[in-house]
């Protein structure tokens, strides 16, 4: 056995059995481990944003690391974007960097930089291994460190030559906690908040979102009076009929401001305090009404779950007494494609436990609230709000979860990052359909231009916001990886398009011209 055979034993040992690579020279030991260890699930990314966004995606829908298999600096560089919305998202991900052979450091080739300098802004855990013996423990640790709640980045380098030197154990599989309890006296002081009567929200973020702890939170709020509302972005949310519907906070401040006013308390759930997305010159950063009290009740890592129902408890609420949502199944649009008629087309087909990845930004900001009576479904969005998020997290969800379908919604601009996440579909026969919102522009960023100040935009401005000059044809894209594609031009195409889609299995995509 050879080091980087133990490390291949380990991390299945540990229990991650799927590896999202993109290799190059300094990996090609681990990829021979590949064919000699048994198990493990591996699946080519043609870009490392690709690679990382599918770990995500992957962590979200089996509640377990992936690991990834990148190439030097510059491999994992390139995954960077993707590992920065894994980690605002609590996602875990063991992500293995390969390195010069040891010897090989000093003669400063074409490869050489500072990983472990590349890897620390997005890694909660960055390790070098030191020799072929050190390397299963320092997987084993490193899933330990992905593992540890809510989910983290760890970051294993591995020198070329500790993957090919004589290696004899694995390592052993890690212990780790379970996410913290909250205190008493936190709970006990939500309660109070809750008492006071009016003017009191519950906002929910990452675990307080799954379907059980939306149950709680709508006892709690049936018993109390106080109102629920999700955060903008959220990990992996229990959507659609049968479900607690809660409103989100609105991404743009003017309709933020508003949502919050009514309140003189928030009790922050797995919620961070919420700020607007930027800084603008005319608005706050923050987003509470001046005077309100924010309680943070559960923080990121710590068991929602677990304080929900012990605030039952304490305020001796009807466990049961949640009020859900009822089907509200619209009937199939027709017409010209607007927003609105999108999103009865989306929630008119969508069928019974799809995965929903939301990036359809501009086109998309209806599309939540719209979808509230649908069938039962999983939201996943982005919280680090780097885009070309989407694809490549439709793609690790399809992995973790082959019996769902995925309906990945795309502007047309955040689809160009990673398109190449098709390929990979195409490849795995991964049941993703994905819809692109082809306004050829980054509409948003025309808004964006207004609230920072910025004037109005003359024609080199412009340019930079428009997409239309050459004009992209996505669907030729999709089909030259391999992914049957039609455009929608009008409702009706639409609604073939996605009744195409939800009846017969493997990845599609959808070009819905604006
Ligand atoms: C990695 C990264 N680069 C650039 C941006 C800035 N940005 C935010 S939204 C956006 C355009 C999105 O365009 P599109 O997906 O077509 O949606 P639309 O605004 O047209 O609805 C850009 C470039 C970003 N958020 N992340």
């Amino acid at each position: 056995m050879n080091g980087a055979e133990s490390l291949v034993q380990t991390l299945l040992a540990c229990g991650v059995d799927t590896c999202f690579a993109n290799p190059g020279t300094s990996e090609m030991h681990f990829v021979a481990a590949l064919d000699r260890v048994a198990g493990m699930r591996c699946v080519l990314g043609l870009f490392e944003g690709v690679v990382t966004g599918a770990a995500d995606g992957y962590s979200r829908l089996s509640g377990k690391p992936a690991a990834t298999l990148l190439h030097l600096g510059p491999g994992l560089a390139n995954g960077l974007a993707n590992l920065h919305n894994a980690r605002r998202a609590g996602s875990p991900v063991v992500n293995i960097v390969g390195e010069h052979a040891s010897f090989h450091l000093r003669y400063d080739a074409p490869l050489t930089s500072d990983i472990e300098g590349v890897a620390r802004p997005m890694s909660h855990w960055v390790r070098t291994s030191r020799d072929a013996a050190s390397v299963a423990q320092d997987g084993a640790d490193a899933v330990a460190a992905a593992r540890a709640a809510p989910g983290q980045i760890a970051t294993l380098i591995l020198p070329a030559d500790t993957a090919w030197n004589p290696a004899r154990a694995i390592g052993r599989p890690p212990l780790v906690d379970p996410p913290r309890k909250v205190d008493d006296s936190v709970v006990a002081e939500s309660a109070r908040l809750l008492r006071r009567g009016a003017g009191t929200l519950l906002l929910l973020g990452g675990d307080a979102l799954t379907e059980e702890n939306l149950r709680a939170a709508g006892a709690i709020a049936a018993h109390s009076g106080a109102d629920l509302m999700a955060t903008t972005y959220m990990r992996n949310m229990a959507r659609g009929a049968g479900r607690v519907s809660i409103p989100r906070l609105p991404y743009p401040v003017a309709q933020a401001l508003p949502a919050l006013a009514p309140y003189r308390t928030i009790i922050l759930v797995g919620a961070p305090p919420p700020v607007s997305f930027f800084g603008y010159p005319e608005s706050p950063s923050e987003l509470h009404p001046p005077g309100c009290t924010l309680h943070r009740m559960v923080a990121t890592g710590e068991d929602a779950g677990d304080a929900l129902a012990r605030l039952i408890d304490r305020l001796g609420a009807d466990p049961s007494a949640a009020r859900l949502q009822a089907p509200e199944r619209p009937a199939a649009p027709r017409g010209p494609i607007t927003p609105d008629g999108i999103a009865q087309a989306l929630a008119a087909a969508l069928p019974e436990n799809a995965i929903v990845v939301d990036e359809a930004i501009t086109t998309g900001r209806g599309f939540y609230a719209a979808m509230a009576g649908a069938a039962p479904h999983s939201w996943l969005s982005n919280l680090g709000g780097s885009i070309g998020f989407g694809p490549p997290v439709g793609t690790g969800a399809a992995v973790a979860a082959p019996d769902r379908k995925v309906f990945c919604l795309e502007g047309d601009g955040s689809f160009m990052y990673t398109p190449q996440s098709l390929w990979t579909q195409a490849r795995e026969n991964l049941d993703v359909t994905t819809i692109v919102f082809a306004n050829r522009s980054y509409n948003i960023l025309k808004h964006e231009l207004a609230m920072v100040g910025a004037g109005n935009p003359g024609r080199n401005a412009l340019d930079m916001l428009e997409l239309d000059r050459p004009d992209l044809d996505i669907a030729g894209l999709a089909r030259a990886m391999g992914v049957p594609a039609r455009k929608a031009t009008t409702l009706e195409e639409l609604n073939q398009a996605l009744e195409n889609a939800v009846a017969s299995s493997g990845p599609k995509l959808i070009e819905v011209m604006l």
